[in-house]
């Protein structure tokens, strides 16, 4: 066997004193076993780790209700450790190496004393991929070992590929006690390793996802000339046949997974499937960006999603072709042994436990589900599945959709001028908090590029990066800005959203085919009257206009938000990103 790869996982068992180590083949049998164990055995508190579910509503589905206290990622504990503050830039919060490892050690030492360790080799992309990367993972929890083959390419492929080298990631995960106060997501680097502990969720403990796919492959990204971001890819195909690809950056629970399996309402168009989450972009040798999802499943949000908004995910959950499904945190219909959430069915059953399994009271007041419940579903399962998806090479973008959660002043769509000045309206981004961290809900922040708790390094070096690939594209995508999420005087959403926004999407394929003329606005290009495809769509014409509407005042407020967040970079930030600030703000200022 590999050498270091051994060495590595000695000396991790020598450290937490696992009463067995178990080495993962990702067969299906193997997860058969890991599942039963979560059943019979493993358990979270008062609860078991996996309970069975209804096969006649969602085939191969097991129901997970995490640690109350465990329910989302924990920023305020997730750390970049690299070794000058600097490098880390105010967007992450820094620890020194050698001190962070200090702090962990006690945490770790002994803590799978009477438990399993779980030795997880994986992939993240294909394995034919010349950008695919291979890992190792330990974690003591048989819900994330489940969770990491359904969510990447576990098996002995991995350990093949990384052989005698020395170059792997590593990720040590352990549940600890699952107390808030030794809970920590620690990242390092200069070593490819993730140290986390004290948390089973998601993206704090499938290692795979955001710690080193955005954090660790930001970093590597950043040095080999690569950029690794939290997109969707998707192919669009046109009534003519021709397909298109995407790439869609949105923050956290902003509706990333819902236009990866569009459905669209135009007639004659189709969405193909690639990714929801995660994107790895190289420039190709034909000068074109190429994109490929690391990833091989889906970690999506729960309330919300039903036959209605999300068909294609529906069909998702119900096809039993790769095993298993699971649902965290989602309440439980008993009569029926089925999962439910707000939103999965107009009426609401009669007899709910709730995500603690305990059974729920629509007087309390609180929804059954957590509202950032989730299902865990392989993507193998998707009908919308691109034919490309496992292709190597990825496929070719042609245009970038960045869009955040706003109330006001971000029209539903515009076009940026070119490469930079996309980059810059994408470094502004704002969006509204959601659930899906914890911390305040509902604040606007700005969260560039949709990757402010993602970025392992310093960002204004990030938005270097970024600028840097003008020179390497010949043919860049272009880029454009939406918000499904614009809100009326009465607080309603103006715009319909999910299956709707395949209107504003044909608009920018008949930009990118220079068949939409548009009309220039203050931040870029936005359809003329008429250029929308509204069809069958009942919303009226002010509707329309306060979707694109700019207000002086606001847009005076957000400008000096956004200088003050460029200054924290202290000189980081490119003197091209302040340029287009200030034209931006003379523009402003010449607003009637
Ligand atoms: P992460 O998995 O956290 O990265 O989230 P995501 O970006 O994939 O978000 P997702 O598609 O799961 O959507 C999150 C929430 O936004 C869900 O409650 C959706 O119902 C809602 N949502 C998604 N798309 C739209 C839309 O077009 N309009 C409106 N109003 N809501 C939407
Ligand atoms: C997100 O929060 O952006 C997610 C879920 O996709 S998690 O895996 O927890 O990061
Ligand atoms: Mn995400």
């Amino acid at each position: 066997m590999a050498k270091y790869i051994k060495k590595w996982v000695e000396e991790q068992a020598e450290l937490t004193k696992p009463d067995k180590v178990w080495w993962m083949d990702g067969s299906e049998k193997e997860a058969r076993e890991l599942i039963n164990i979560g059943i019979t055995k493993e358990m979270i508190g008062d609860n078991h780790t996996f309970s069975g579910l209804n096969a006649k509503f969602f085939p191969n589905s097991y129901h997970h209700p995490s640690h109350p206290t465990d329910v989302a990622r924990t920023e305020h504990l997730t750390f970049v450790c690299h070794p000058k503050k600097e490098d880390a830039g105010p967007n992450n919060n820094w620890m020194d190496p050698d001190e962070a490892k200090a702090k962990l050690r006690p945490l770790y030492d002994g803590c799978m004393k009477g438990r399993t360790l779980y030795v997880i080799p994986y992939i993240m992309g294909h394995p034919d991929s010349p950008y695919a990367k291979p890992c190792i993972q330990i974690t003591d929890s048989v819900y994330v070992a489940v969770s990491m083959r359904i969510m990447t390419r576990v098996g002995p492929e991995a350990m093949k590929k990384i052989g005698d080298s020395k170059d792997f990631v590593k990720g040590l995960h352990s549940v600890g006690d699952l107390s808030p106060e030794r809970r920590w997501i620690m990242h390092f680097p200069q070593e490819n390793l993730v140290m986390s502990i004290g948390s089973g969720y998601g993206g704090n403990a499938l290692l795979g996802k955001k710690c080193f796919s955005l954090r660790i492959g930001s970093c590597i990204g950043k040095r080999e000339g690569w950029l690794a971001e939290h997109m969707i890819i998707v192919g669009v195909q046109a009534p003519d046949g021709d397909v298109k690809y995407f790439l869609g950056a949105f923050p956290s629970a902003c509706g990333k997974t819902n236009l990866a399996l569009l459905d669209p309402v135009l007639k004659g168009y189709k969405v193909w499937t690639l990714g929801d989450d995660i994107a790895w972009l190289n420039v190709g040798p034909d000068g074109r960006l190429y994109a490929i999802n690391p990833e091989a499943g889906f970690f999506g949000v729960a309330p919300g999603t039903s036959e209605a908004t999300n068909p294609v995910m529906i069909k998702t959950l119900k096809n039993d072709k790769f095993y298993p499904t699971l649902f965290t945190n989602t309440a439980v219909d008993t009569d029926n042994n089925a999962p439910w959430w707000e939103g999965l069915t107009e009426a609401r059953p009669k007899n709910l436990i709730d995500w603690q399994k305990k059974p729920y009271d629509p007087a309390s007041g609180k929804t059954a589900a957590h509202p950032n419940s989730r299902f865990t579903v392989s993507i193998y399962n998707c009908p919308t599945l691109s034919p490309e998806f496992d292709n190597p090479k990825g496929v070719p973008i042609s245009g970038i959709i960045f869009g955040g959660r706003r109330k006001t002043n971000i029209p539903l769509v515009v076009e940026t001028k070119d490469w930079e000045h996309g980059v810059f309206l994408a470094s502004i981004m704002g969006s509204e908090t959601t659930t899906a961290a914890l911390h305040q809900v509902g604040v606007v922040r700005r969260d560039p590029m949709a990757m402010l708790p993602f970025c392992g390094y310093n960002m204004g070096d990030y938005f270097a990066h970024w600028l840097s690939f003008a020179k390497k594209l010949k043919h860049p995508p272009k880029i454009f800005m939406v918000n499904w999420f614009r809100k009326d005087s009465e607080g309603r959403f103006i715009w319909p959203g999910f299956r709707d926004n395949s209107r504003v999407i044909k608009w920018m394929i008949d930009r990118i085919d220079g068949k939409a003329k548009g009309r220039e606005t203050m931040l870029g290009v936005s359809p003329q009257k008429g250029e929308l495809d509204l069809s069958g769509l009942d919303i009226s014409d002010a509707g329309m206009e306060e979707l694109f509407s700019i207000d002086r005042e606001s847009w005076k407020a957000e400008t000096a938000e956004i200088e003050k967040f460029y200054q924290q970079f202290g000189g980081r930030v490119p003197k091209a990103l302040f340029k287009q600030l200030d034209s931006l703000k003379d523009k402003i200022s010449k607003l009637p």
